[in-house]
């Protein structure tokens, strides 16, 4: 049977709630009849512009309400939406294009000049669409595209539910960031289980997510889960501090927040009123496990729970989650309803309850792939389970605990950091000869990468210097990426071969 994704998710809200706010944003906000109409006239410039159907599309923009009628609006039409970072690097952003063989790019202002390199030095040509209400220069504004006098009606394109979807993109500890393709069923998925079941989201719930919409994270929170009830979301474009975390709560009566551990972490760093929060009945952490210590602090002064939870852009959402019920602090908690979970050892035998084993999912809102990558999509993706890199352990109740990563990556501010990847930004600067970087504990407990540098002759550790290799880190890489730590020795440990112990490094 048809099963178009963005059909679903506007549809489902025409009938009893075609008037009710849908997205708030920095400017403006929509409701649902005028998401339908605008993700409609997208549907149709799209088309306008000779897109063909499976033709990929990225964004690479900033939370507003354009967000949603895009990335619907392209599904709606048969176009693939690509999320994209828009803190990535130029060198990404080109990977990305090529990688994907993207036609068109919608990106915000600040990027746009970017885009325009890069489509200079690109084989494909590249359209290139500017999240803004006018022209600029060689490229096509977006408001052009979403606002008609005379809304359009476009029939949805005809999918199944297992199609090709939309792309996010996930990274490695080497090689090159991998395009995961999501199904159209693979959404609202991730809204019947984890939204309804352990959320219990309803059309009542204002919803507040600091992950933007182009990570897993965020596109659940800010558009499936809502969404699927006719709920409420506050997007921005800003940069998500503390501060601006309680303006939005108190402004907008959030109920439900979902966060990372590091900006609870900050948030618990400054005086907080209960009372600014006092719309919250609900927040969420994930990305990287939530230490039993924040939890314990938040639910003293906030007095909400925070629901810990796993999961992963290949599993599009959360998986193993603590509930409403029962809060086990500093454990991921029990499967969520909807998904199996096993440990293997290496030689794929069920460990016993207790030892720590490689944990592997399945469920319905797992990709269907990667993109052009079989020998990493096979270790992958292996007959209906996922293997996520993640090691756990159970208890005789099921209760699941997170005991590190199987790969080098560490999950830094709830995002991947690859070791390697810094280390070789860091070879990258004038003065360094040799660098190691390692996983980190701050004072909350959280992981932030530290350097290990051998300087070449002729440069003296200083402070001025750590600053210099911070800006520059901040410049070549994702800027959150930078070491918070740097540490300058006349060695590191070496295997005979010569590779670099980083264990030996790591915190004891
Ligand atoms: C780690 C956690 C312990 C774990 C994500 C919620 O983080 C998300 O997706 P990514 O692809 O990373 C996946 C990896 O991150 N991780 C995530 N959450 C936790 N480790 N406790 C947690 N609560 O290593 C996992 O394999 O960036 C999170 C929803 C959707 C997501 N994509």
């Amino acid at each position: 049977i048809m099963y178009n994704a963005a059909f679903d998710l506007v549809d489902r809200n025409l009938k009893n709630n075609s008037t009710k706010l849908a997205f708030i944003d920095d400017d403006s906000n929509i409701s649902y009849l005028e998401i339908a109409n605008r993700v409609q006239n997208f549907a149709y410039s799209l088309e306008k512009e000779n897109l063909e159907k499976g033709d990929k599309i990225i964004i690479c923009t900033t939370d507003s309400i354009n967000y949603p009628i895009v990335f619907l609006g392209a599904i709606w039409a048969g176009i693939i939406p690509v999320c994209i970072n828009t803190l990535l690097p130029k060198k990404d952003l080109k990977y990305m294009l090529e990688d994907s063989g993207a036609k068109a790019i919608i990106c915000d202002k600040n990027l746009h000049r970017i885009f325009i390199e890069i489509s200079n030095e690109i084989d494909h040509d590249l359209k290139i669409f500017i999240d803004a209400d006018n022209d600029d220069g060689q490229s096509k504004n977006l408001a052009s595209m979403i606002i008609f006098e005379d809304a359009k009606k476009i029939e949805p394109f005809k999918t199944n539910s297992s199609d090709e979807c939309f792309w996010l993109y996930s990274s490695g500890s080497t090689g090159a960031p991998k395009g995961t393709i999501h199904a159209h069923g693979n959404l609202l998925e991730t809204a019947n289980t984890y939204a309804k079941n352990i959320l219990q989201i309803s059309s009542k719930d204002i919803c507040f997510s600091a992950a933007k919409l182009f990570f897993a994270y965020g596109l659940g929170n800010s558009l499936t889960f809502s969404m699927s009830v006719g709920a409420t979301t506050v997007l921005t474009r800003n940069r998500v501090t503390p501060s601006l975390v309680i303006d939005i709560i108190k402004k907008n009566n959030i109920s439900i927040f979902f966060g990372v551990p590091t900006l609870y972490a900050a948030l618990l760093n400054i005086k907080l009123n209960k009372t600014d929060f006092s719309s919250l009945r609900l927040s969420v952490s994930a990305g990287e496990a939530l230490p039993a210590n924040l939890y314990k602090r938040w639910k003293k002064i906030i007095n909400t729970e925070i629901l810990d939870g796993i999961g992963s852009t290949e599993m599009l959402h959360i998986f193993i989650s603590n509930n409403q019920k029962k809060v086990f602090p500093g454990c991921s908690g029990y499967i969520v309803p909807g998904y199996e979970a096993k440990l293997l050892d290496e030689n794929g035998k069920k460990i016993k309850v207790g030892d720590i084993g490689d944990l592997y999912v399945k469920g319905r809102s797992a990709a269907i792939s990667y993109w052009k990558k079989p020998e990493i999509s096979k270790k992958t993706f292996i007959n209906g389970w996922v293997k996520t890199g993640d090691k756990y352990l159970i208890d005789h109740n099921n209760v699941y605990t997170y005991c590190g990563r199987s790969d080098d990556m560490m999950k830094v501010s709830g995002q991947y950091v690859s070791p390697f990847e810094v280390e070789a930004a860091l070879l990258e600067h004038d003065s360094v000869l040799e660098a190691a970087v390692v996983a980190w504990e701050d004072e909350d407990n959280l992981i932030k990468p530290k350097a290990y540098i051998i300087l070449k002759e002729n440069f003296i550790a200083s402070e001025d210097l750590e600053n210099d290799l911070t800006n520059f880190i901040k410049k070549t890489l994702t800027p959150f990426k930078y070491p918070r730590w740097y540490e300058f020795v006349k060695e590191l440990p070496k295997t005979a071969t010569g590779k670099i112990q980083r264990f030996k490094l790591r915190q004891s």
